[in-house]
């Protein structure tokens, strides 16, 4: 008996699917396996982050996704593949979850070298080609002063979400740098970055502006914040091309959905009136869709990412266990309206 049984699991006929793991989080896609057989598989995909994600798997002619998992729930989802190279990737925030390095490779079948530049015949497997950016400020300056976020009801759901942020940055909706208080003041800001790739991002630039108390400021960009940026993890260094904010549940709600053409994370040498404040200033750069309107720069929509991109953000704060700036609210928030953007000639 033991022995019909046996060779009834050696014929050949409709096999058990394979079963590749998936672990969903902030910013990552952990694959049990890399390589498996061809014919069926089925994904079981846990999300252990703290915001909503999904997988879509594609390559040879497939493209198939699971429906959005809730963090700290599974989903499944199977598939038949033939031989070839895949890549798994959480279509969550209109590809901004995957640029932020949510995406994984699957390889199904042995696949020889000579069949393998990529999925659907790309140069997917290669190491990307280094771009840069250079961005020059331009149009009315203005400062961005505590106040209160104009749009808390369209932010407090998406709040929910962020955790252990949830408490600060609730504290923000109520009175901080993402409001309607803004003044007009003037300066000058210019730097190109270069996005590199995980810890060989780079950056280099000058922003000189003067606020309404009449204290000159000048910034010099020093080097990439490469490692995680505090309560925010896994977000560092430059990305070209970004569509975040709002309600993609990247990066704070309290700016509006948004798109954009470079962020950044920096060091910065910071001087007042000449005099240095510090040498580890924390920067956060953007060129982005306008999210402000002529005349009063008051924020003019929750969702801004159809709108040109041509504001220039500038946020200073201080280094970690350093005291606020001179400055209301003991930040710095400057954007130049209507900037511009061009590939670097050298
Ligand atoms: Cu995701």
């Amino acid at each position: 008996m033991k022995r019909i049984m046996l060779l009834l699991a050696l014929l050949p006929g409709p096999r058990e699917p394979a079963q590749v793991n998936v672990r969903l989080s902030e910013w990552k896609v952990e694959l049990s396996q890399q390589n498996i057989a061809e014919g069926p598989v089925t994904f079981v995909v846990t999300n252990s982050g703290q915001i909503p994600h999904a997988i879509e798997v594609e390559g040879q002619g497939i493209e198939k996704e699971i429906e959005t998992i809730q963090p700290g729930a599974t989903g499944t989802l199977t598939l038949t593949l033939k031989r070839g190279r895949y890549e798994v990737y959480c279509p969550v925030g209109e590809g901004s979850h995957k640029k932020l390095g949510m995406e994984a490779r699957l390889t199904v079948g042995s696949v020889r070298t000579s069949e393998s530049t990529g999925y659907d015949g790309s140069a997917m497997g290669d190491a990307p080609a280094v771009q840069a950016i250079s961005v020059t400020g331009g149009g009315p300056v203005v400062q961005i002063l505590p106040g209160p976020f104009p749009f808390p009801d369209s932010a407090a759901p998406i709040l929910q979400a962020f955790g252990d942020e949830r408490e600060g940055l609730e504290s923000q909706v109520k009175n901080g740098p993402y409001s309607n208080n803004v003044g007009r003041i003037s300066g000058t800001f210019r730097f190109t970055a270069w996005d590199k790739g995980a810890t060989r991002d780079s950056v280099d630039g000058i922003a000189e502006f003067t606020t309404q108390d009449g204290a000159r400021w000048r910034l010099v960009l020093d080097r990439v914040q490469t490692k995680d940026v505090p309560h925010h993890p896994r977000f560092g260094g430059v990305i070209l091309g970004l569509f975040y904010h709002g309600v993609t549940q990247v990066h704070t709600p309290l700016v509006p959905t948004i798109n954009s053409a470079v962020a950044l994370w920096a060091f910065g040498h910071l001087y007042r009136k000449g005099t240095l404040v510090t040498d580890n200033a924390m920067v956060h750069v953007m060129l982005l869709s306008r999210t402000r309107r002529d005349g009063d720069f008051a924020l003019a929509c929750w969702d801004c990412s159809r709108n040109k991109i041509e504001e220039l953000q500038l946020q200073i704060l201080p280094g970690p266990g350093e005291p606020k700036f001179d400055a209301p609210g003991g930040f710095l928030f400057v954007n130049w309206e209507q900037s511009s953007s061009r590939k670097p000639t050298s």
